[in-house]
């Protein structure tokens, strides 16, 4: 899977290697051959040029990591890139609060929803649910033999609907409601009727699914092998019916990638699941990560970026304890802390590397959530060198000159100068030496 594009990116490594630094020139070679490499594996071309965008623009100005190569820092700009494309972490499919969850499936004909039915409850049942399966599909009634067959091969309970009731779908459906209510079935996954291409009957056949099922999830099943096809779908299915999810199927086949990047890309909804076969064993937790480094393609020099990462960070973060012990934190320090955790809560990072955590905690407790992390840095960055050595020098005059620099009110301005000093006397309370001396020094 994804052989081609992976070789191709290989290639744009193999330029760069020769090359002693990076240039504006072999720059624009490189994102020239990238660029090929994606539309190559059929990634929406819309959306190779968001990404080459992105991909410039961090080349140009990124913090560079001594350990790395040029050629591997721009692996690295693109393996953050496609990341941030799929996904930056798992997200799990959703229960509703009060069940029965409902799983409605959606896609083309052909895209494998009947099959995907079949793959997620059984492996609801290895989560000790008790799913119940149903099709609906007003045009083809004969359609719900198939996923029938499926759930007796599984010992699944089915829900069959006749074609009388199927005249009256708002009933039916609010029959099937009650139904797996009574009998306490959770999840009810539905699988939908399914055509070549979309039309506006089976849009709304699907939005009356939806309206009276109201499902936790409306999953577009995708083929990664039809590449466009399915990302022109997705789209549509998007636009008409909203959809909060995606499982993208048959990634055992010579799929190109491009499906995958595209999909997520264009619908903005995060895949769950893969297809990795014919078999209801085969559909697997999709991991965002471990999809982006297949797609690369480049296991050791991955694994040497990421090394390289967690030494700087670890090394930053000790950088960090130091100057707090010796009550030389500044205000300078508490913004490139502000950016570590904004780019992976690296006071947890921190956290994890020093002995005794629990001291630590109230630090977490100092909330910081994204909007509030921008703001700090815009107040930081408003104040001048010396403020940000000094804060004690911060008075009446300075706090608002420093506010209307950052756009942020004074109040806002006082809250940051009194968390810092906060921070400051609870680091310089516990018992910080002590602690250094035990923190395990990086390799
Ligand atoms: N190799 C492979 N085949 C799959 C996968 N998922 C579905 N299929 C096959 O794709 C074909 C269409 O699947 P089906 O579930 O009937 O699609 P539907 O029309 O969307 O319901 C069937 O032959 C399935 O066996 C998968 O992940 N890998
Ligand atoms: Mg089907």
């Amino acid at each position: 899977m994804f052989d081609q594009l992976s070789s191709r990116l290989q290639k744009v490594m193999k330029y760069l290697r020769g090359e002693g630094k990076i240039t504006e020139k072999n720059m624009a070679e490189a994102l020239r051959m990238i660029r090929l490499a994606l539309l190559e594996a059929d990634v929406n071309y819309r959306v190779v040029k968001d990404i080459i965008e992105r991909i410039r623009a961090k080349a140009l100005n990124q913090e560079v990591l001594d350990s790395l190569t040029p050629a591997q820092q721009v692996i690295k700009i693109v393996r953050d890139e496609l990341t941030a494309i799929l996904g930056e972490e798992e997200k799990p499919l959703r229960f509703a609060g009060q069940p029965p969850t409902i799983l409605m499936l959606v896609g083309l004909q052909g895209s494998g929803k009947t099959t995907s039915c079949g793959k997620l409850a059984r492996w609801a049942t290895g989560l000790h649910k008790n799913p119940l399966l149903v099709s609906f599909d007003l045009k083809r009634p004969a359609a719900q033999d198939q996923l029938k067959m499926i759930a007796s091969q599984l010992h699944l309970p089915f829900y069959e609907m006749s074609r009388e009731e199927m005249n009256v779908p708002e009933r039916a459906l609010k029959e099937l409601l009650s139904f797996t209510k009574n009998r306490g079935h959770d999840p009810l996954i539905v699988d939908t009727a399914g055509r070549l291409h979309i039309d506006e009957e089976l849009m709304a056949e699907l939005r009356l699914v939806k309206d009276i099922l109201q499902p936790a999830e409306i999953i577009y099943v995708g083929d990664s092998m039809t590449g466009q096809d399915a990302v022109r779908s997705a789209q549509a299915f998007e636009e008409k019916i909203g959809l909060t999810s995606v499982i993208l199927t048959k990634l055992d086949g010579d799929a190109r990638g491009g499906a995958a990047l595209s999909i997520v890309s264009v619908t903005g909804r995060p895949i769950k699941f893969v297809g990795t076969g014919e078999k209801f064993d085969k559909l697997e937790v999709f991991h965002p990560d471990r999809m982006a480094s297949r797609i690369l393609g480049m296991g050791d020099i991955l694994s040497l970026i990421e090394k390289a990462e967690e030494e700087a960070d670890i090394k930053e973060a000790e950088e960090m304890t130091r100057k707090l012990a010796k009550d030389e934190f500044s205000l300078d320090d508490f913004r490139k802390q502000l950016r570590q955790i904004k780019k992976m809560g690296s006071l947890s990072q921190l956290l994890k590397h020093l002995p005794s955590g629990g001291i630590f905690k109230n630090i977490s407790a100092v909330e910081m959530d994204d909007r509030k992390i921008l703001h700090f840095e815009a107040i930081i960055n408003s104040m001048t060198p010396r403020e940000r050595e000094d804060p004690r020098i911060i008075d009446g005059r300075r706090r608002s000159r420093i506010s209307r620099g950052s756009g942020r009110p004074v109040y806002e301005v006082n809250q940051l100068l009194k968390q810092f000093s906060e921070m400051k006397k609870m680091m310089k309370k516990s018992n910080f030496k002590k602690i250094l001396t035990t923190i395990p020094r990086s390799r």
